[in-house]
């Protein structure tokens, strides 16, 4: 099955972001607005998973949960993958401790090639929340520039979801397992 690991955004969060990029809909009509059931900020894209890898894969993940705190942040601006200027992909940016995130997803990636996910994706992370897509390149620079002073309220990432995506005529995600990030200060290092 075809797995990624996911930070669930609460739903207020996701409500102002979808605020903010709703009234620029209708001008951008080369983009593809998605649903806002799917919207997640992704932390490892793990590929391919045979099912017998699953549950080494669901200890390791939620071994690396327990070893990292819960995070605030704030959804901030728009961009685009690649550019702004080509884009493909456009997101709401993640205004927080960013390491920290980058590091949990380092190590959910780790946990996820040592239990046997031999297709994950080894870029380095860029935290967003994807919001739209295009087959074409589309020049979106009036639409960062437009939500450059959007930020939303601060919201607690406390758990993790590891996500099944379903490919088809519509993508569907589903929630496999999840787990808290359960470290607490107390426990240092
Ligand atoms: P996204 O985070 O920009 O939306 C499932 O496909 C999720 O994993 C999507 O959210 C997708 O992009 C993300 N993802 C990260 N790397 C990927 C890759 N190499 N192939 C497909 N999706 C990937």
């Amino acid at each position: 099955m075809r797995l990624f690991v996911a930070l669930p955004p609460p739903p207020e969060s996701l409500d102002e972001v979808q605020r903010a990029f709703l009234p620029y809909h209708h001008a951008w009509p080369g983009l593809r607005w998605l649903s806002r059931d799917n919207w997640h900020v992704t932390l490892a894209f793990l590929g391919e998973v045979p099912d017998r890898v699953l549950p080494r894969l669901e200890e390791r993940l939620a071994r690396a949960a327990a070893r990292h705190a819960p995070m605030t942040f704030s959804f901030t601006g728009a961009g685009a993958f690649p550019s702004a200027r080509r884009s493909r992909v456009v997101w709401s940016g993640l205004d927080g401790p960013r390491a920290d995130l980058v590091k949990l997803a380092a190590s959910l990636q780790a946990g996820a090639r040592r239990a046997g996910a031999v297709e994950t994706d080894d870029k380095r992370l860029r935290p967003h929340l994807s919001v739209a897509r295009s087959r074409e390149d589309v020049d979106v620079r009036p639409l960062v520039a437009a939500l450059s002073s959007f930020t939303g309220a601060p919201w607690e990432a406390s758990e993790i979801h590891l996500v099944r995506s379903d490919l088809g005529a519509r993508v569907r995600y589903q929630t496999v397992e999840s787990w808290p990030l359960s470290r607490t200060t107390l426990q240092g290092g």
